[in-house]
């Protein structure tokens, strides 16, 4: 091999087919050295890119890196397959309308434990695996909280070999892009696949989904009624498949998204006509579908193209599961033995009419066996209690383009109130309520109530979370059938948000405690033996600055604002959202700014707030929360009395990959949501394992978070759940709160009268109004509350030995909120599957 002993590998300048023969020995595709994976990079460069590699562009290495990646993931990837087939298991069907994947390439070298023997072949080509991972687009195929954790959920399954086919759509364009302008949010479609995407395959099988049209009835050959659905249009499913990597596992599961296609996409005769653009009608129109992901987060739109969505990904997945069980010989009466299928939200809740639909009319099932299966098939995951994200979907809307399932819903509404009737005699109240058909205003289908009637189980995202659903938004189904009830905690995979973003701190822990934890985070435990060991702590805090200073040069170079990693990291990064009160916070900020200014506050602890989070684009609140933001930091970054103490940063686009690059570098994380609000929370779950101490209301996860961190861990302000229903219900005076309060009240004058924005001022009048006169989530209420604390906080921060030593508890204590946890649950009471 000639090639070995060049000193500094560089691309030689041979003949290509003189390159190909002497130096490509043949290539083993699934060789895991350093050696054989360069073999392969020259290869992919040459036969899968077509360039050679001294005139190539980093896209052009990204392409044939992820091809060299990909060859390592089939193996495992049909052996995985054979071993279901082989074995006849029972398979989890995972529908959900996000999967937030975040970049592939680094998570696949880690997972198959691939990376060391891939820098190394990288410096023999003299190539850098970092500089090419960073070209990699990012599939953004969700909004936030929801997508990310099925994401999450895929990568546990396949690190604890269960059986699973996650379904979804593959959206040409994902979440926008975000660009801050002027301090305004301005929206940017996300081309993801302009340049192709090298970790799909697309599979030969299709499916046709039907919409509008109109139902009739007919009598079989045995003469029973039978129903069949005449439908208007249809448009084909074609699958794409990317690989899910175990970690350290040969497990590689399959992620199935589904993009719309035309049935026929060249109408020759419309064509010949003359009518060019009709002849492409069909095409352009079917494709819509999967065109773009729904940006929207927690706020129904009921947007028909939604509906279209959600009945076609759902339509195909329920199809291809009925298929892949027949092809076991098995029967479709059985079909609940073998498929267990969790619904992510009410998103894909149509399958439950669907999956009837096609046992009776496609399979010729009665009702009950239908209803049998169909019952004890599904699985149901909220993760919202807020009104406005609830679903619910006008009747004429639905049945106009769905007719045969509203037909099927309205027997399923008729039976099961016919139940509890029986069960509950002359309670008309309760029949409303229960009822899957909503009477209020425009008479719609509630999604929530057809998804908890047609599961076997229902489940919430944290303790609090699941309560407020048993006690309040479900009681009533609650009451009558607690045993389908049950909590979820949570939980987030600790390879992509511990090991791929803060190798620093992991070869530290491993150092010291081992590597035992990296298939239990229970494990961590181990660090508490070194809470009181200075030189640990300083080791700790040391690989935590590294973090702050590199997310301090990439807000430099990025957006050219300094920021000092000495300074206290204080982390807000979520979707904008009037519940999770980023206004809060910059209110509180400004507050500081005053304090600074007239001296009440000598000497501040230095403080780099850290901002991020997209706001739906139709959401004017949360645009002008961000300009708010935007606003503060303009003004308190450029003031001399407060500049060097003090600065401001909004992170524009924040995603997955800038995640991994925020959490790590989190002092202090921000989880101020109105309690009772925040289902769960994820992004709390990623602060805590690396190492950021939270302040937080009585919310969501934060609660358990607390509990598995000591009370002494953990900063806590806030009316709670009960308090704040209480406060509601006595009837809530905002103004009075802004009344009594001179920090407050000289903060929101200070807006008002333009002493801080100039002439912006009037910019923020909506905002200051619906806090003084409405302030739904309670943001006044809690203000003085969160600036004690926050006081706590600065002080706390000041004793480095004391605040590295509660970094590293809520580290070695965050084991609970791994989704392996998490997954294992799910396993145990719901989806009734081994666990590898
Ligand atoms: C209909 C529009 C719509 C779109 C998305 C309604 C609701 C949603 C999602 C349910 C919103 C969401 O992402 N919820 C978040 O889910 C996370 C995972 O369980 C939780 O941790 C968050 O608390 C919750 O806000």
């Amino acid at each position: 091999m000639p090639f070995q002993d060049q000193e500094a590998p560089r691309p030689q300048q041979h003949e290509p087919e003189q390159q190909a023969q002497d130096t490509q020995p043949s290539e083993n595709r699934a060789g895991t050295s350093a050696k054989d994976l360069e073999i392969s990079f020259r290869n992919h460069m040459t036969h899968t890119v077509g360039r050679p590699l001294e005139n190539s562009s980093i896209l052009d290495q990204y392409h044939a890196l992820a091809a060299v990646v990909r060859d390592r993931m089939m193996d495992q990837w049909l052996e995985t397959i054979e071993n279901y087939k082989q074995h006849n298991v029972r398979v989890l069907g995972y529908l959900s309308a996000e999967y937030l994947l975040g970049p592939h390439l680094e998570n696949a070298l880690l997972n198959l434990d691939l990376r060391p023997q891939m820098e190394e072949a990288l410096k023999n080509v003299g190539l850098d695996l970092a500089t090419i991972a960073a070209e990699e687009p990012e599939p953004g195929l969700g909004n936030g909280g929801l997508g990310r954790l099925a994401a999450c959920f895929m990568d546990s399954l396949s690190t604890l070999d269960v059986p699973v086919l996650g379904y979804g759509l593959r959206y040409e364009f994902g979440i926008f892009r975000q660009e801050i302008v002027d301090g305004w949010q301005v929206e940017k479609s996300d081309k993801w696949l302009q340049y192709g995407n090298p970790w799909e395959i697309g599979a030969s099988t299709s499916y046709e989904v039907c919409f509008f049209g109109h139902t009739e009835t007919y009598n079989d050959d045995q003469g029973l009624l039978r129903h069949r659905w005449v439908p208007e249009h249809t448009v084909k499913g074609i699958p794409y498949d990317t690989p899910i990597p175990g970690y350290q596992t040969r497990t590689v599961n399959r992620l199935r998204l589904w993009k719309a296609a035309a049935v026929d996409s060249f109408d020759l005769s419309i064509f010949n006509s003359g009518d060019y653009m009709g002849a492409v009608r069909q095409k352009m129109e079917s494709e819509t579908i999967s065109k773009v992901l729904y940006p929207p987060d927690e706020q129904i739109q009921g947007k028909r193209l939604r509906l279209m969505q959600q009945y076609f990904f759902t339509s195909c997945s329920l199809q291809d599961m009925l298929r892949l069980h027949c092809m076991r010989g098995e029967k479709l009466s059985t079909f609940h033995e073998k498929w267990t299928i969790q619904l992510n939200d009410t998103h894909p809740s149509i399958g439950i009419p669907e999956l009837m639909r096609l046992l009776m009319d496609n399979h010729n099932f009665s009702w009950d066996d239908a209803w049998n299966v169909t019952q004890k098939t599904f699985g149901y995951t909220n993760h919202t209690l807020l009104p406005e994200a609830l679903e619910r979907w006008p009747l004429d809307l639905f049945g106009g383009l769905l007719p045969r399932h509203l037909e099927i819903i309205y027997e399923i509404n008729e039976r099961f109130l016919d139940d509890m009737r029986s069960r509950y005699p002359n309670d008309d109240a309760r029949m409303r309520r229960m009822s899957i058909i909503g009477e209020e205003g425009e008479r719609s289908v509630q999604m929530a109530k057809l998804a908890v009637i047609g599961s076997k189980a229902i489940n919430g995202v944290a303790e609090l979370h699941t309560q407020l659903l048993e006690q309040d938004t479900l009681h009533d189904y609650y009451e009558t059938f607690p045993e389908r009830f049950s909590n979820k905690t949570n939980g987030v995979t600790p390879r992509r948000w511990l090991m791929l973003s803060n190798p620093c701190l992991v070869d530290l822990i491993n150092e010291t405690i081992g590597t035992r934890w990296h298939k239990d985070l229970y494990g961590l435990r181990g660090l508490e033996h070194f809470a009181d060991d200075k030189n640990f702590l300083a080791r700790w805090r040391q690989a935590q600055e590294g973090c702050k200073s590199s997310l301090a040069k990439y807000i430099s170079q990025n957006l050219s604002i300094t920021v000092d990693p000495a300074s206290m990291f204080d982390v807000h990064v979520k979707r904008i959202h009037e519940y999770k009160r980023q206004h809060l916070k910059a209110l509180h900020i400004l507050s500081l700014y005053c304090q600074i200014k007239n001296g009440t506050l000598k000497n501040p602890t230095p403080t780099t707030y850290l901002f991020g989070g997209k706001a739906a684009p139709s959401y004017v609140m949360a645009k002008l929360m961000i300009k708010l933001v935007c606003s503060v930091a303009d003004l308190v970054n450029n003031d001399p009395a407060t500049r060097d103490v003090m600065k401001v940063v909004f992170l524009p686009n924040y995603s997955v990959s800038l995640g991994q690059h925020i959490y790590p570098a989190a002092d202090l994380s921000e989880q101020i949501s109105t309690a009772g609000k925040e289902a769960s929370g994820t992004g709390c779950m990623k602060m805590m394992m690396n190492g950021a101490v939270t302040i937080g209301t009585l919310d969501g996860a934060n609660i358990e978070i607390r509990k598995e961190c000591g009370e002494e861990n953990f900063f806590l302000f806030g009316l709670t759940a009960p308090q704040i229903a209480d406060t509601l219900h006595a009837g809530y005076q905002p103004r009075a709160y802004y009344e009594r309060s001179p920090l407050l009240k000289e903060v929101m004058d200070g807006i008002t009268s333009g002493r801080f924005f100039g002439g912006n001022s009037a910019t923020f009048a909506p905002l200051v109004d619906n806090l003084l006169s409405w302030d739904p989530f309670f943001v006044l209420a809690d203000f003085d509350s969160y600036d004690t604390v926050h006081t706590q906080v600065s002080d706390a921060y000041r004793d480095t030995n004391a605040w590295g030593r509660m970094s590293l508890l809520n580290t070695a204590r965050s084991g609970k909120f791994s989704s392996d946890r998490t997954i294992r649950e799910y396993c145990r009471d719901i989806w009734k599957l081994p666990v590898g």
